[in-house]
């Protein structure tokens, strides 16, 4: 690699993947260190770190591209890595050469692990959810043809569980599982309970509510607490706080939605936020059922604990 290349993929990997709020990443090392229910030695807890910033790798690289897809002009604090005047469409290859380093990192530090094609297999699968997640995000909000009746809560819990509680829950919990070596069960006898499928059923709800919670502060956070500039209603978004605004608005409010929502234009986004704010059902209100009774609960309290009342 030219020394060009090779400083310019620094440069890309030290602007996108630390800064972030790394839930993802430490989920590895807690599941990992609650699994085996005890302190971890260095090669445990080396392995582990090293699958945590594997994902951190995979989401750097799906913000990436998504800010180009969102046309979002702030991440984390400073301006999105495609916004910098060198760099434009570079950043879509940017964003492939993120995720190529989680398959050189797996490659080099689990090659002749038991476990290496469960965890490659996962990371294949996990990313095709996210971008079939993605995908429907994208074509529920196209950008010339607002429609507010094609949005409906069905449709926004499918978008959320792809593009985001996947990757997002259910991805650092099965990788720390994998890594302590339970066994899937899922082939082998139907009776059984298979745990990769218990993980899924709870954690898959914890990610809608982590993005629903993303949803609201898209549209309720300050730039200099969430680190992004909102951009849901300007795209057009099946958001969320849409969702629940339509349930109740009335035929006036309903009328502002319909004239100035999904419009590049902030004084129209400004009157979409003054309906918003006049319906106090747009807010985040969690309710829980009944606590985990199987795998380790702290797992998934652990997880719970991280994002409950967050602000960021
Ligand atoms: C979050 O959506 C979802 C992702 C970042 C997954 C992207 C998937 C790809 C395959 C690129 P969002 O647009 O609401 O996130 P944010 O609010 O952080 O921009
Ligand atoms: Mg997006
Ligand atoms: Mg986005
Ligand atoms: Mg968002």
């Amino acid at each position: 690699m030219p020394i060009e290349a090779r400083e310019w993929y620094k440069r890309n990997l030290d602007y996108n993947v630390p800064g972030g709020k790394l839930n993802r990443g430490m989920s590895v090392v807690d599941s990992v260190e609650i699994l085996r229910g005890r302190i971890l030695n260095d090669d445990e807890y080396f392995k582990a770190a090293i699958l945590g910033w594997c994902i951190e790798l995979l989401q750097a690289s799906f913000l990436v591209a998504d800010d180009i897809m969102d046309q979002s002009i702030t991440r984390r604090g400073q301006p999105c890595w495609y916004k910098n005047g060198d760099v434009g469409n570079i950043a879509i290859n940017d964003a492939m050469m993120l995720e190529a380093a989680i398959y050189h990192l797996l490659k080099s530090h689990f090659r002749k692990e038991s476990y290496y094609v469960d965890l490659l297999e996962l990371f294949h699968e996990i990313t095709h959810l996210t971008e079939m997640g993605q995908l429907v995000d994208l074509i529920t909000a196209p950008e010339h043809e607002v429609d507010l009746n094609k949005f409906s809560l069905e449709k926004h819990q499918f978008i959320v569980i792809y593009k985001t509680a996947y990757y997002s829950f259910y991805l650092p919990v099965a990788l720390a599982m994998y890594m302590t070596r339970i066994p899937s069960t899922y082939t082998l006898n139907y009776s059984t309970p298979d745990p990769y499928k218990i993980a899924l059923d709870i954690l898959l709800p914890l990610g809608e509510y982590f993005q629903i919670q993303d949803d609201f502060l898209d549209y309720s956070g300050t730039p200099e607490q969430i680190g992004k500039i909102g951009t849901d209603i300007i795209d057009n978004k099946c958001s969320w706080c849409i969702i629940t605004a339509l349930t109740i608005a009335s035929p006036a409010q309903r009328k502002v939605l319909d004239e100035n929502y999904g419009q590049k234009d902030t004084t129209k986004e400004a009157k979409v936020k003054v309906v918003f704010k006049e319906i106090p059902d747009v807010k985040v209100t969690p309710t829980y059922d009944d606590e985990p009774a199987v795998l380790q609960r702290q797992v998934f309290k652990t997880f719970l604990d991280k994002i409950y009342k967050r602000t960021k």
